[in-house]
C-alpha cells in the first residue's frame, strides 16, 4: 500500500478524534449529559483505533470449533510449545495473545488464541467472536477435517465483517487423503453453489500443527521388540509462508483498513446517538423551517422567488440541524442533499404550473393586477397559495428528514471520510491479494 494511503487514514483518524472530542461541536448548545455519556465508549474505541494504526502491531487471531487445533497452530507459528493443547474440551478458557517475531520479518505480530466458537454459550460467545474479530487484522480459521454447518455460518458471519481469512486445514496427518480440491468442493456445497466461493484456493493451507506421534516397533538384536514413540515435526511452514507474504506485501493496508473499520463503526455509532438523542429538537428545528417555507412560497406572489426563497431555507435548516447534531457536513452527502433540495423544489415548480393551469391564473399574475381590481378573485388566489404552501412545507419536512439520514450516514462519507479511504485502499491492492477480497 501507498505510504499516502496510510498517512490519509492517519489524518482521517486524526481529524474525526479532533471533531469528535472538540467542546465546539455542538455549535453553542449547551452540552448534554447523557449524549456526553452515551458516546463516551465510541470516542474510546475511535482513539484506540487511531494508536492502532500508529503501534504497527498486526494482529492475527485463530478461530474455529474445539479441539480443531487452535492452540497447536499457534504454538507450531511460535516454534514453542507454549499454549496448553489437549485432547479434552475447553483447554483454552480465555483469549490469550503472545508476540511473535518471525524469522525474517521486521514485522511486530500479536497472536490470540481463542477458545473454541462451540465451547462457550450463546451470547458470551457471539460476543467474545465479535469483539476478537474486530480487534484482528488476519483471522486463522482452523478446520481439521469435515467442514460442519457452524464453521460455515461462523465463516459467513466473518466475511460479512470484512475480515481477512485464512482457511488453515489442520491434521492432515490423520487426512492424507484431503487436498485443496476436496476442501474447495465441500464449501461449494455448504453455500449451495450458488454464491461466490468463500475462499479462493490460495488463502486455503494444509499444516499439521501438532502431528500424532507414530508408534515405533523395533526389533533389537537380542529378538525382542521394544516399542518406542517417535513425535514428527509439525508442519507448518506454508502457513508462515503465508502469512509472512501478504504481510509483506499488505500488512499495512491490513492495519490500516481494520483502523478504519473500527473508527467507522464507532462514528456511526456517534451519529446515530446523537440523532436519538436530539430527536425532539430536531423535529421543532424541520418544522419551524416547514413553517418559514410554506409562508415564504404563500406570501410570495414571483415564481422565481418562491423557489429562491424555498432553496435558501432548506439550506438554512440543513445547517441548523448539522450544527444541533454537531456531525460534519462532507461533500458527498452535500452532494446528496443538493439533489434531494432541486427535487423538492422541482415539486414545488410543478404544483406552481398545477395550479396555474387549473385555476387559470398564477399568484404572479397579482403582481401585475393587484388585487383591489378585482376583489373576486381572492379566493383563488387563497386557495392557489395555500396549495402552493402546503407543497412547499412538505417539501422542507422532506428535505429535513433526508438531512437527518444523511447527517446519520453521511459522517464517514466525504473527500477525507473513513468510508472513501477505504475504497481507495481496496482499489489500490493487487487482484490476488487478500484484501481485495473483502470486496
Ligand atoms: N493428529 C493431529 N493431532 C493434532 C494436530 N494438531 C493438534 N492436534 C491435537 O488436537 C487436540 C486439540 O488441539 P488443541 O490445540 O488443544 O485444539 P484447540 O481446542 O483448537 O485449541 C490435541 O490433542 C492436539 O494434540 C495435528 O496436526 N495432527
Ligand atoms: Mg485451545
Amino acid at each position: 500500500m501507498a505510504t499516502s494511503l496510510y498517512s490519509l487514514a492517519h489524518n482521517s483518524l486524526q481529524q474525526s478524534i479532533a471533531w469528535y472530542s472538540s467542546k465546539k461541536r455542538h455549535w453553542n448548545y449547551p452540552p448534554n449529559l447523557e449524549l456526553q455519556n452515551a458516546v463516551r465508549d465510541d470516542l474510546r474505541i475511535l482513539k484506540t483505533a487511531a494508536e492502532k494504526l500508529e503501534e504497527k502491531v498486526i494482529k492475527i487471531s485463530a478461530f474455529g470449533l474445539v479441539s480443531r487445533g487452535k492452540s497447536s497452530v499457534i504454538n507450531a507459528l511460535l516454534g514453542q510449545k507454549i499454549l496448553t493443547t489437549g485432547p479434552i474440551n475447553g483447554v483454552t478458557k480465555w483469549p490469550k495473545s503472545i508476540r511473535w517475531t518471525p524469522p525474517t520479518g521486521k514485522i511486530q505480530i500479536e497472536l490470540i488464541d481463542t477458545p473454541g466458537l462451540d465451547e462457550i454459550d450463546g451470547e458470551i460467545r457471539a460476543n467474545m467472536a465479535k469483539e476478537i474479530s474486530q480487534q484482528s487484522d488476519l483471522i486463522l480459521f482452523v478446520i481439521a477435517g469435515d467442514i460442519t454447518r457452524t464453521e460455515y455460518l461462523a465463516l459467513l458471519e466473518l466475511r460479512q465483517w470484512q475480515k481477512p481469512l485464512i482457511l488453515v486445514f489442520n491434521k492432515i496427518d490423520l487426512y492424507p487423503e484431503t487436498d485443496l480440491n476436496s476442501i474447495y468442493q465441500q464449501l461449494q456445497q455448504l453455500s449451495n453453489q450458488t454464491k461466490k466461493p468463500l475462499f479462493s484456493p490460495d488463502e486455503i493451507v494444509l499444516v499439521s500443527a501438532e502431528p500424532q506421534p507414530i508408534n515405533l516397533r523395533i526389533e533389537l538384536p537380542n529378538g525382542k521388540i521394544k516399542e518406542e514413540l517417535e513425535y514428527l515435526s509439525p508442519n507448518i511452514e506454508s502457513l508462515q509462508q503465508k502469512i509472512l507474504t501478504i504481510l509483506n506485501r499488505e500488512g499495512k493496508a491490513l492495519l490500516a483498513l481494520n483502523s478504519l473499520n473500527q473508527a467507522r463503526i464507532a462514528q456511526k455509532n456517534i451519529a446515530r446517538k446523537t440523532i436519538q438523542i436530539r430527536s425532539k429538537e430536531a423535529e421543532d428545528i424541520i418544522w419551524r423551517y416547514a413553517k418559514y417555507k410554506a409562508l415564504i412560497v404563500a406570501v410570495n406572489p414571483f415564481i422565481f422567488l418562491d423557489l429562491i426563497g424555498g432553496l435558501i431555507t432548506d439550506l438554512t435548516m440543513i445547517r441548523a440541524l448539522a450544527r444541533l447534531y454537531g456531525l460534519p457536513i462532507t461533500s458527498y452527502e452535500a452532494g446528496n442533499l443538493w439533489q434531494t433540495i432541486v427535487k423538492s423544489c422541482g415539486g414545488l415548480l410543478l404544483t406552481e404550473i398545477g395550479t396555474m393551469i387549473v385555476l387559470g391564473w398564477a399568484k404572479t399574475s397579482y403582481a401585475i393586477n393587484s388585487l383591489w381590481e378585482n376583489p373576486a378573485s381572492f379566493t383563488t388566489l387563497a386557495t392557489t397559495a395555500l396549495a402552493q404552501g402546503t407543497m412547499a412545507g412538505y417539501g422542507s419536512y422532506l428535505v429535513g428528514k433526508t438531512a437527518q439520514i444523511y447527517l446519520e450516514n453521511g459522517c464517514t462519507w466525504g473527500n477525507s471520510g473513513v468510508d472513501t479511504i477505504i475504497s481507495e485502499i481496496i482499489a489500490q491492492m493487487p487482484p490476488d491479494s487478500i484484501v481485495s477480497r473483502l470486496i
